[in-house]
């Protein structure tokens, strides 16, 4: 198979760094030449513009430079070659770092003594041990299951639910629609780490927060959302905040990115933002892997985690 040429299709990310990296071993190009142009064989994409990729009819796989790819399923005209996810030890690593540091947080009280400090107060309240709290980890996929591990090393009790079975040591697993009330009522802290696809969109909200656990000390329940923001109703979450149904929320991704400024997310006092930058796409470590991948691909070999059209992740 020729070497072939890479499209590089980014909205939202400065394709700079990513084309430099690419070019060592592969020309690339903004734009192609016309609708038709025969000399594209990969793209490289991010929120790619609508049709961009319809009629290209030398295309052999489409590579995100994220995790997720709902935002390649959005394109009306998206041609049927295979997809390319992003796995990478840098990208799980960021993504398990950013949802320990916000388990560790809620455990630990962070929002309480942030607040008692900005009013001078020295109160100590009463310490709960992390093996009394189950956090539940929504997606047990790549970095759901590394988010796990760590959690489980740090002695915190871990469930997690995910569409098909995956036994996992040490974990309690749960699995489908009918295992989720199950699963949600043994979770203190709800971690989600869930693609976005029209079964998952709207997941989290005010019924299935509602189902958490709330015993044991935390105070109630806690939202860690580092998936999508669209599997998330915001307002839902701000009922639940209002209610007690929710204790606090840490929230990386949200219905509208960026967050609006009028969205009372911003500056409610339970919940902590971060603007989707949980695990950001690094391009020095991945575009190494997508060179490698083509490379691979131009030998023969099958490609490595090409989605599944059909579950849309
Ligand atoms: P994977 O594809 O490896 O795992 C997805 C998991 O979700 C799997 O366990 C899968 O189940 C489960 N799942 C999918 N659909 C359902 C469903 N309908 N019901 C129950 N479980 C379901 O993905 P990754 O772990 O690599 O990434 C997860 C998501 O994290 C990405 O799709 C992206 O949206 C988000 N992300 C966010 C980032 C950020 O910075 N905020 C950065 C990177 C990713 P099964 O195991 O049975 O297939
Ligand atoms: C991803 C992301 O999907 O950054 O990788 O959200």
């Amino acid at each position: 198979m020729e070497k072939g040429k890479v499209l590089l299709a980014l909205t939202g990310f400065h394709p700079q760094r990513w084309r430099e990296l690419l070019s060592a071993e592969r020309e690339v190009v903004l734009e192609p030449d016309g609708p038709s142009d025969p000399s594209i064989t990969y793209a490289v994409v991010w929120k790619q513009r609508p049709n961009l990729l319809s009629k290209l009819p030398n295309l052999r796989a489409i590579f995100s430079i994220g995790a997720g790819v709902d935002h390649i399923f959005a394109d009306p005209g998206l041609p049927d070659v295979p997809i390319v996810k992003v796995v990478a030890d840098n990208l799980t690593q960021y993504m398990t770092e950013y949802i320990v540091w916000r388990v560790l947080d809620h455990h630990r009280q962070g929002m309480l003594y942030r607040t008692q400090q900005r009013k001078k107060i020295w109160h100590e309240p009463p310490q709960r041990s992390a093996g009394d709290i189950s956090v539940g980890i929504m997606g047990l996929g790549h970095l759901g299951r590394a988010a796990a591990s760590v959690l489980l090393s740090l002695g915190f009790a871990v469930n997690g639910w995910s569409r098909t079975e995956h036994p996992m040591t040490g974990v309690s697993t749960y699995a489908g629609e009918a295992e989720l009330i199950p699963f949600l009522n043994a979770t203190d802290i709800l971690v989600v780490l869930l693609p976005l696809t029209p079964q998952t969109q709207g997941i989290i909200n005010y019924g299935v927060l509602k189902e958490l656990r709330k015993r044991n000390g935390l105070g109630g329940a806690v939202l860690i959302n580092a998936g999508r923001g669209r599997l998330q109703k915001d307002a839902d979450i701000l009922r639940a905040l209002e209610d007690g149904t929710l204790k606090e929320a840490s929230l990386d991704v949200f219905e509208v990115e960026p967050l609006p400024k009028t969205s009372p997310l911003w500056s409610h006092p339970k919940v902590f933002v971060t603007p989707h930058a949980a695990a950001t796409s690094d391009p020095a470590h991945l575009v190494p892997i997508m060179l490698q991948k083509m490379a691979a691909f131009e030998r023969g070999e099958e490609l490595e985690n090409v989605v599944d059209r059909d579950a849309g992740y």
